[in-house]
C-alpha cells in the first residue's frame, strides 16, 4: 500500500500540471496569437487550417480580454478560457444538438458515425477546433486552436480545449459583430472557391443508382415530370468490385456514353471516389501505389492494410507530396470520361476492422515538403482535407478551364477551400430533419458555407409527410441533395405520390427562381467568408431573444426561411414580409420572408442551371419605413475563371419612395466588365401579395400601386 502511494505521488509529480505563461502578439489589429511557453512548431506547423504564416505585428494591448491559460500534463496540452456566463457559444463544426453550444462537449476525431449513433453523436465526420462567442451586446470573438491532434472541446465552464498532442498555438479574433468574426476567419483560413453554378442546383442521389440505364431513366423522369434538377450522383456500386477509378463492366460499361447522355439532357454527373485502394496485385492503381511507395505505414514501417468496401485496402499517404501528385494524376483518365464532379467518401478514414473504426493512432505518415513525418494521431483529422486538396488539384489539372466540384465527408477547419460537404449518414426522422438546421448553421459558422444534410434522410424510409416537409425545407440548404441508403425505399420526389411530387416541384422551382440571389450569396461567401445559411440572430445581434432560435434561419441578410412546423418562433424585429410565390398550395412549403429595406433578384422557373440567365429579373422589394430598399446581384458565366479577369458584373439596386404609393428603382452596374442586356420588373412584396410593374429594359423603373 505504502509503495503504491509513493509511486502514485511520484507519477503525479512527474506529470505535474503546470500552467505556463505564454507569449502573445497581434497578427492583425483584432487577431491575437498565443503561444504556450513550451511551444515547438515541429508538432503543429505548418498549419493546414491557416492560409499563410501569421505576421507578428504588435504586442497584445492591455485591454485584450479573451486570453488563454495553457496547461501541459504528461506531454498533452490543454487550454482554458475563462468567460462570462452570459456569452453565447456557437460553431465547433459538425455537431448534433442545439444551435447554442453552451454546456456541450465535442470530440474532434473524424469518425464514420452511422446514424450519429456512436459516442452519443459527439464525434462526427469533421473537425473544427473553433468556437464563436457572442456577448450580450453582440460584440463577438472566435477561438481557433491551430491543432489537428485528437482533442475535445468542452463548453461547460468557459471554453476548454483538451488535446492529446503536444502544445499548440491559439488564435483569437475579437470584433464588434459575429459577422466581422466570420470575415476574419475567412481571411485566416481561406474561403470556399466559387463553385460552378450547377453545384447550386437540386441534386439527386442514392446508394446506388444501378445500372447505367437506371441513371438514364432517372434523368428522363425529371425532365418529363418537370422537376428541376442539375446533378445525378453515382455511388459506390458503379465501380468494379469497389476498386476506385474503375467501372463495373456490366452495370457501367460505357461511362463516357452515360455522361454524354446526361449532358444532352442538361444533367451533370458526380462519381464517388474513396481513399482505400484494394489490395489486389492485378489492379493497376494498387500496383502503381505500391511501386510509388504511396501507402500509409503501420508502426513497424510496413504497408498498413485495413478492411473497407473492397476488402483489404491500402491508404494513400497524402502527407507525401509525391503521393499527392500521384493521386491527383489518377483523375486524368477518370475526368476525361466527361465526369463533372467528385464525391470523396469514407475519408476520415473509415476502416471497418481498425481501432475505433479508423487506423491505429501510431500508424506512420511520412510527410515530406513542409509536413514532418508523424503519427496518425496528428494527421487523422486532416486526412480528408489532404485527400480533397489532392483530388481538387487533379481535377483542375484535367480541366483547367472549369471550376472543380468536390464533395467530402471528412474535413478539417480550412477545408472549405477544397470541398463542399454534407453531414453524413443521418436518418429519416423528424428529429434529424429539425436538427439539420442548427447542424448546418454551426458548420456554416465554422467556416464551411457549402453544406447540407441528405434530404429525406440516409437511413430508414421517410413517410410521405416527412419527405414533403424535408424537401420543402431542403430546397433552401446551400447544398441541396436528396440521398438515401441501399436499404431504403425509393426517395425520388415522385416516389410518395402526386401530392408530395407537387410539393417537391414547387419547393425546387422556388430554389431555382431564387438562384440569382443564391448565386450572389455564394459569391459573397467565396469572397468574404460570410456564411450563406446564417442564424436568425444575425438579423439583430443585440436581441438576446434570438440567440437560441434554431427553427428558422437566414439565407444571406435578406431572406428568412421558416419551416411550416416551426412553433413559438422568435422573430427579429422589423416588417419581414412573406414572399407570396405564384404557386397556390403552400401546405408544406417553407415560409420565405423578405427583410424590410431589402431587394432580392429573382429569375424564372428553369429546369436546370443550364438555362440560367439574368436577362429577365424580378426585383422583389420590401421598402423600409422611409420607403427605401437596397440589394445587389452578382453575375458571371457560371463556369470557368473568366470572372477573375473581369468577366462578371455586380449590379446594385436602390429603391426610393418618390411619392405616396410610388416606388422608383434604379439599377447600376458597379463592378465588372460583363455587359448583359437585361429586363427588369419591380415585384413589391406587400400584404401577402406581390405587386408587379411592367417589364422594362431601362435602368430606372417606376411602380405606382
Ligand atoms: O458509398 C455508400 C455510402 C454513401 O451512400 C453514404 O452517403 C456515405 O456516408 N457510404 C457512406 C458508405 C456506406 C454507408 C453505410
Amino acid at each position: 500500500m505504502k509503495k503504491f502511494t509513493l509511486l502514485y505521488i511520484l507519477a503525479l509529480t512527474a506529470g505535474l500540471q503546470t500552467a505556463f505563461a505564454q507569449s502573445a502578439s497581434l497578427a492583425e489589429p483584432d487577431v491575437a496569437v498565443f503561444y504556450p511557453k513550451d511551444f515547438d512548431s515541429i508538432h503543429t506547423l505548418p498549419s493546414l487550417a491557416v492560409l499563410k504564416e501569421l505576421p507578428k505585428r504588435d504586442s497584445l494591448p492591455a485591454s485584450w480580454t479573451i486570453k488563454p491559460e495553457f496547461t501541459t500534463r504528461d506531454g498533452k496540452t490543454s487550454v482554458h478560457f475563462d468567460l462570462n456566463t452570459d456569452i453565447d457559444l456557437y460553431g465547433t463544426g459538425e455537431v448534433i444538438g442545439d444551435l447554442r453550444r453552451n454546456g456541450s462537449e465535442v470530440t474532434l476525431w473524424n469518425t464514420d458515425n452511422y446514424e450519429y449513433g456512436k459516442f452519443e453523436g459527439k464525434q462526427l465526420y469533421q473537425a473544427h477546433p473553433w468556437v464563436l462567442g457572442v456577448r450580450p451586446d453582440g460584440s463577438s470573438f472566435g477561438i481557433l486552436a491551430d491543432n489537428s491532434w485528437r482533442q475535445e472541446i468542452r463548453l461547460k465552464n468557459g471554453v476548454d480545449i483538451i488535446s492529446e498532442g503536444p502544445s499548440f498555438r491559439v488564435l483569437v479574433i475579437d470584433k464588434e459583430t459575429p459577422q466581422e468574426v466570420m470575415v476574419a476567419l475567412g481571411e485566416l483560413t481561406g474561403t470556399m472557391a466559387m463553385p460552378p453554378i450547377w453545384a447550386l442546383g437540386y441534386q439527386q442521389s442514392r446508394y446506388s443508382y444501378f445500372p447505367d440505364t437506371n441513371v438514364q431513366d432517372l434523368a428522363d423522369e425529371f425532365r418529363t415530370r418537370k422537376i428541376p434538377a442539375d446533378v445525378i450522383w453515382m455511388d459506390i456500386d458503379y465501380m468494379d468490385g469497389f476498386r476506385v477509378f474503375t467501372f463495373d463492366p456490366e452495370g457501367f460499361p460505357d461511362p463516357k456514353g452515360l455522361n454524354a447522355y446526361l449532358h444532352a439532357r442538361d444533367f451533370k454527373s458526380v462519381f464517388m471516389i474513396d481513399p482505400g485502394v484494394k489490395q489486389d496485385s492485378l489492379y493497376s492503381v494498387y500496383q502503381e501505389g505500391s511501386a510509388g511507395n504511396h501507402w500509409v505505414l503501420d508502426s513497424l514501417g510496413n504497408e498498413y492494410n485495413g478492411e473497407v468496401w473492397p476488402g483489404q485496402v491500402a491508404f494513400p499517404d497524402y502527407t507525401r507530396p509525391e503521393t499527392q501528385k500521384w493521386w491527383a494524376s489518377l483523375y486524368k483518365d477518370f475526368m476525361n470520361l466527361g465526369i463533372d464532379g467528385v464525391w470523396n467518401d469514407m475519408n476520415e478514414p473509415a476502416v471497418f476492422d481498425g481501432p475505433g473504426g479508423s487506423m491505429p493512432d501510431n500508424n506512420i505518415h511520412r510527410g515530406g515538403g513542409d509536413l514532418p513525418r508523424d503519427v496518425h494521431l496528428r494527421y487523422h483529422n486532416v486526412y480528408g482535407l489532404l485527400m480533397v486538396r489532392s483530388s481538387r488539384e487533379g481535377i483542375m489539372a484535367v480541366n483547367p478551364e472549369k471550376r472543380p466540384f468536390v464533395l467530402s465527408r471528412a474535413n478539417y477547419i480550412g477545408g472549405q477551400r477544397y470541398a463542399a460537404t454534407w453531414t453524413g449518414d443521418n436518418s429519416a426522422t423528424w428529429d434529424n430533419l429539425k436538427m439539420s438546421i442548427p447542424m448546418s448553421i454551426n458548420l456554416s459558422l465554422s467556416g464551411q458555407p457549402f453544406n447540407g444534410p441528405d434530404i429525406g434522410g440516409f437511413t430508414k424510409s421517410p413517410s410521405a409527410d416527412l419527405f414533403g416537409n424535408w424537401i420543402a425545407l431542403g430546397a433552401y440548404y446551400p447544398f441541396s441533395r436528396n440521398h438515401t441508403s441501399n436499404e431504403t425505399e425509393d426517395q425520388e420526389p415522385w416516389a410518395f405520390g402526386e401530392e408530395i411530387e407537387n410539393v417537391s416541384r414547387t419547393a425546387i422551382n422556388r430554389r431555382y427562381r431564387l438562384m440569382p440571389y443564391l448565386y450572389t450569396l455564394f459569391h459573397e461567401a467565396a469572397t468574404t467568408g460570410m456564411p450563406i445559411m446564417r442564424p436568425t440572430f444575425f438579423a439583430d445581434i443585440q436581441d438576446e431573444n434570438l440567440r437560441e432560435e434554431q427553427q428558422s434561419f437566414l439565407l444571406g441578410e435578406n431572406l428568412l426561411v421558416i419551416p411550416r412546423w416551426a412553433e413559438d418562433l422568435k422573430m427579429p424585429e422589423g416588417d419581414w414580409q412573406d414572399i407570396a410565390f405564384e404557386e397556390t398550395d403552400d401546405t408544406y412549403q417553407a415560409i420565405v420572408k423578405l427583410r424590410d429595406g431589402a431587394i432580392v433578384p429573382m429569375g424564372p422557373v428553369i429546369q436546370s442551371t443550364e438555362d440560367y440567365s439574368t436577362k429577365k429579373l424580378t426585383l422583389l422589394i420590401n421598402p423600409d419605413k422611409s420607403g427605401n430598399a437596397f440589394g445587389s446581384l452578382y453575375d458571371d458565366a457560371g463556369e470557368g475563371f473568366g470572372y477573375q479577369d473581369g468577366d462578371y458584373a455586380i449590379l446594385d439596386f436602390s429603391a426610393f419612395k418618390t411619392a405616396e404609393n410610388t416606388l422608383k428603382v434604379s439599377v447600376k452596374q458597379t463592378e465588372g466588365t460583363r455587359k448583359t442586356a437585361r429586363e427588369f420588373r419591380i415585384g413589391l412584396v406587400k400584404d401577402n401579395q406581390i405587386i408587379y410593374s411592367d417589364w422594362s429594359s431601362q435602368n430606372e423603373l417606376t411602380l405606382t400601386f
